[in-house]
C-alpha cells in the first residue's frame, strides 16, 4: 500500500515557505501529502515584510482530529514545521491517535535562524517545542534552533566538530531518536548537514560547496524533500544528501534572476533535479 504523510505548519499564503512549499515537493517525491494549517499568514514573519495578519486555527485541531478518528484515518508519517505554542498539545494527540503503527515522526523545530527566534515566539517557546521533539524519530533544527532547544547559547560560527556532536548527542538526551542538524560548517567553502544516530551513537556527515548568500524558507525546503526521500525508502544520510543537493540547485536557480525575489527560493525550478535524484 501507498505511505501517506501528514505535515502540519502554516500557511504562508506569499513568501515561499512552510506549507506553499511542503505541500509540492512532498507531492513532486511522489508522496500523497494531507495538510492540517496551523494557521493562515497574509505573508512569512521574517525580515523584509513590514508585519502580517495571523489567523489562528488552533480551534480547528481537536474537532479534526475527532472527525479523523470516527473515519479511521491515519497516516504511515508526520512532518511538523512552523507551528504555535497553543498547537503543540493538539500535534502531539494527532500524532499519538491517527498514527499507524510504527509511523515516522520529523519535528523540524521551526522557530529561530542566525541567532535570534522568529518575531512570533517568545522566549518560553523552545521548552514547548522541546516537548514536540521529545520521541521524534528525526529532528532538522538549524545550530540557532539546536541552541535554543538545549538552553545553550548560540556560537556563530565559532565550534569544532566535537562541538556539533555533543549539540547532537545532547537533543538526543533530550528525547529525539535521531538528529540532522542542517547549516553546519568545518570548512568556509563548505555547509551541509550532520546526521546522527542516536540509537548507534553514529555520526555521518554531508557538504556542498557553500553558496554565499542567505535566503529565508531554506530550512523548510530542506525539511521537506528530506521527508519526501524519506518516505521513498532512503536512508537519513541519502535523504539528507538529496535534501542539501535541492536546496543549493533551489538557490543557483534563485541567484539567477533576483528581480522582485528575495523573500524565499525558486525551489520549483529545481524541482526536476530532486525527482531526478529520487530516480524511479
Ligand atoms: O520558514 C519558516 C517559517 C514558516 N512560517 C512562517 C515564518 C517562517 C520563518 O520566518 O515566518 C510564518
Amino acid at each position: 500500500m501507498d505511505k501517506k504523510l501528514l505535515t502540519i505548519q502554516d500557511i504562508s499564503c506569499v513568501g515561499q515557505c512552510s506549507l506553499t512549499v511542503a505541500l509540492p515537493i512532498i507531492s513532486a517525491c511522489g508522496i500523497e501529502t494531507a495538510i492540517l494549517p496551523g494557521a493562515v499568514l497574509s505573508n512569512h514573519t521574517a525580515p523584509g515584510y513590514s508585519g502580517w495578519t495571523f489567523r489562528d486555527l488552533t480551534d480547528e485541531m481537536p474537532g479534526i482530529l475527532q472527525r479523523w478518528n470516527q473515519e479511521n484515518i491515519q497516516f504511515d508519517a508526520f512532518y511538523t514545521g512552523y507551528v504555535t505554542q497553543t498547537q503543540i498539545p493538539h500535534i502531539i494527540d494527532i500524532m499519538t491517535q491517527a498514527a499507524k503503527p510504527g509511523a515516522l515522526k520529523i519535528v523540524d523545530p521551526a522557530m529561530a535562524d542566525n541567532g535570534k527566534l522568529y518575531a512570533g515566539f517568545g522566549s518560553d517557546f523552545p521548552a514547548q517545542m522541546a516537548k514536540l521533539c521529545n520521541g521524534a524519530d528525526y529532528i532538522l533544527p538549524n545550530l540557532t534552533e539546536a541552541s535554543f532547544l538545549l538552553g545553550r547559547p548560540y556560537v556563530g560560527d565559532n565550534y569544532d566538530q566535537a562541538y556539533i556532536e555533543d549539540i547532537c548527542r545532547g537533543l538526543v538526551q533530550m528525547g529525539a531518536k535521531n538528529v540532522v542538524l542542517t547549516g553546519v560548517s568545518f570548512d568556509k567553502a563548505k555547509l551541509g548537514a550532520a546526521v546522527y544516530h542516536g540509537a548507534d551513537n553514529k555520526f555521518e556527515y554531508y557538504f556542498n560547496e557553500k553558496q554565499n548568500a542567505f535566503f529565508h524558507g531554506t530550512g523548510d525546503v530542506f525539511a521537506s524533500a528530506f521527508a519526501g526521500a524519506m518516505m521513498r525508502g532512503k536512508t537519513a544520510i541519502e535523504a539528507a544528501a538529496i535534501a542539501a543537493d535541492f536546496v543549493v540547485e533551489a538557490i543557483k536557480r534563485t541567484m539567477d534572476d533576483m528581480t522582485d525575489h528575495w523573500y524565499g527560493v525558486k525551489f520549483e525550478k529545481a524541482i526536476p533535479s530532486l525527482v531526478r535524484a529520487l530516480g524511479d
